[in-house]
């Protein structure tokens, strides 16, 4: 990212309070070049809930807004960032898979594929690892080696793209780093929270919030807070055994949600440092503020440097993935808790399926981080 230095002396000159006048808004544009159609459900294709104008829409409400100042990002993640957070080997297999679209589909490609015209290739067979770890290079096998799920279908430009939103995580913390804001919000797509050391899924591929909290440890440690409708399984398993980093995740309780299979209460990691707040389905407003209350003496205690926020809208009322019944304004009294800790704060951009709302919600969101 260029920053221009007249720019960062008008909009970014810090309030004593640590609140500010405007906050940037990272984006790229590349997100468009990833666009499935369809995933799978029960058996049928259903409409692909993870798409662009999510993003779209969120921009728009926040430059409509005033409370932002738009920053448009390049592809310019370090790939050594990438790897602190992922495997060599998956992040590879993305890459080339993506570059070699047609090679990878062979001649059953058909069978991966939801329509001749949708160029995606969805994975169709999962190992699992304790008995099923063989990836030879040649292996012409239904690409499921590095996936838990069938709804991270790989294209053309998924890899552009997974790599953009990875690059305005890791521009987010470089701007938090180098003192320039307190607060910055990555417009990330694809999202990152289900994508792990070395496995991807839930519309996630590359795990933004992790790379950017890898980043931030260069400042001390730091809290990964993450309020998106589902457990973030693959920052868990990022950051699982990392103790300078704080991993809070309040989500639907696995027993009813996906990703149904971590997410419970007693998953501490080795070292204490992991803090999952299971939901009961349907939690409204004051039970899920009374959870967030619950963590942060916890919070405050472990003393981080920054703050990530893997912010996902899929606890609105209206979502139709999730069942919470969180109000626009919820948003607002979550994102005031968060303020109030008084950190540099990074927003990832997560979930969020009511497209039609995401801007207003945004906005609400936003609007706590803002003195009045
Ligand atoms: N029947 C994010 O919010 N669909 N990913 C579950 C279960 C997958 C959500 C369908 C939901 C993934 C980033
Ligand atoms: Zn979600």
């Amino acid at each position: 990212m260029i920053l221009r230095r007249k720019y960062l002396r008008k909009f970014y000159m810090m309030r004593s309070d640590f609140e500010q006048t405007l906050i940037p808004l990272l984006y790229s544009a590349l997100h468009h070049g990833h666009a499935p159609s369809v995933e799978y459900l029960h058996g049928k294709t259903i409409p692909y809930a993870e798409q662009p104008q999510r993003i779209e829409n969120i921009r728009s409400a926040l430059e409509k807004s005033g409370l932002v100042n738009l920053e448009e990002c390049g592809d310019s993640v370090p790939k050594s960032a990438i790897l602190k957070a992922h495997d060599a080997g998956m992040v590879e297999f993305l890459e080339t898979a993506s570059d070699r679209l047609n090679q990878v589909m062979h001649s059953d490609a058909a069978a991966y594929r939801p329509s001749p015209d949708q160029n995606y290739l969805y994975p169709s067979v999962f190992p699992v690892r304790s008995s099923m770890n063989r990836l030879r290079e040649n292996a012409r096998g239904p690409h499921g080696f590095y996936f838990f799920d069938t709804e991270a279908p790989i294209g053309r430009e998924t890899w552009k793209a997974a790599s953009g939103a990875a690059s305005l995580a890791y521009a987010g913390a470089e701007l938090i780093l180098s003192g320039q804001t307190h607060v910055a919000y990555a417009l990330c797509r694809p999202p990152g929270h289900h994508a792990g050391i070395d496995f991807m899924g839930g519309y996630c591929y590359v795990n933004n919030a992790a790379i950017a909290a890898h980043h931030l440890r260069a400042a001390g440690k730091v809290a990964l807070i993450d309020i998106d409708y589902h457990h973030g399984n693959g920052t868990q398993s990022i950051f699982w055994e990392v103790p300078d980093v704080l991993f809070i995740s309040l989500h639907a309780d696995p027993d009813t949600d996906y990703p149904y299979y971590s997410g419970y209460a007693d998953e501490t990691g080795p070292h204490g440092t992991i803090i999952n707040k299971p939901l009961p389905p349907g939690t409204g407003e004051t039970d899920y503020l009374a959870a967030f209350d619950e963590v942060t003496p916890s919070i405050r205690a472990f003393e981080p440097r920054s703050v990530v926020v893997s912010l996902g809208f899929d606890t609105y009322q209206d979502d139709p993935l999730g069942t919470f019944q969180l109000t626009a304004n919820t948003y607002h009294k979550i994102a005031r808790r968060v303020a109030a800790f008084k950190l540099p704060t990074l927003l990832i951009q997560e979930g969020g399926y009511a497209v039609e709302s995401l801007g207003k919600l945004a906005v609400s969101f936003l609007s706590g981080f803002i003195v009045p």
